[in-house]
């Protein structure tokens, strides 16, 4: 059985999506910001999340993890699914994995905290962060205007780790609104009930503790 901490995040959600979609055995804890909760702590997680704990090892040791893309990795090797087999498209599914945490990701995050949490001063650089994200996602774009997922015709967690993101992207960015072939790529993903599964699983709004469960 995997455990998982978890929070209504986008980072979160890519683990959550994970373990439905594997349809892994899994509990959901909802830790809530500043959580002090022992066990999770204990994952090194630095309170943040998501962390999960895999009791299910093949040497009976229990595994902590962090990192919402080392925990798709880790689960696809796990579950043997929703990695592609053919070479060329699991580099490509590696290859836009990195391109949406260190290149989407990081100028997303700068416009969040400079323009959400701390306005005035840092708008100017806020503006900078904001095309940046804007051009990265116009390059995402143009890959899904020739493969119906990210790393060609089958669902993987490459797309698993663009998703969630981007729902919040578009949320706060209303630039990347006019990105169809990324709406279109979000519609089919958005149809997945494992998908909207794990986006429920994270607890919003919810009390600390059990949340979701899947044996
Ligand atoms: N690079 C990490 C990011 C984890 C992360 O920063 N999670 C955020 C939510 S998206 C969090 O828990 N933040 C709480 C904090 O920084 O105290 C990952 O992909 O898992």
């Amino acid at each position: 059985m995997i455990e998982i901490f978890v929070r209504p995040t986008s980072a979160t959600r890519r683990a959550t999506v994970m373990l439905e979609e594997s349809g892994l055995a899994y509990r959901a804890i909802h830790v809530p910001f500043g959580s002090t909760d022992e066990a999770f702590l204990a994952t090194g997680s630095r309170g943040r999340t998501p962390a999960l704990i895999d009791r299910g090892t093949p040497d009976g040791r229990p595994l902590a993890l962090t990192q919402s893309n080392a925990i798709l990795l880790y689960l696809a090797g796990k579950s043997g699914k929703l990695i592609p087999t053919d070479y060329r498209a699991r580099a490509r599914c590696h290859e836009w994995m990195m391109m949406l945490a260190t290149d989407i990701y990081p100028p997303f995050a700068a416009v969040y905290f400079m323009t959400w949490k701390k306005p005035e001063p840092y708008m100017e650089a806020a503006a900078w962060f904001e095309d940046r994200t804007i051009a990265e996602y116009e390059a995402f774009d143009r890959h899904l205007a020739d493969n119906e997922y990210v790393a060609g015709d089958e669902f993987s967690i490459a797309d698993i780790a663009g998703y969630p993101p981007a729902v919040l992207g578009l949320e706060d960015l209303p630039a990347l609104r006019r990105f169809q072939n990324l709406r279109a790529w979000m519609d089919r993903i958005a149809a997945r009930p494992a998908v909207q599964r794990g986006m429920a699983a994270t607890g919003e709004g919810r009390p600390a503790g059990l949340i979701a469960q899947r044996s």
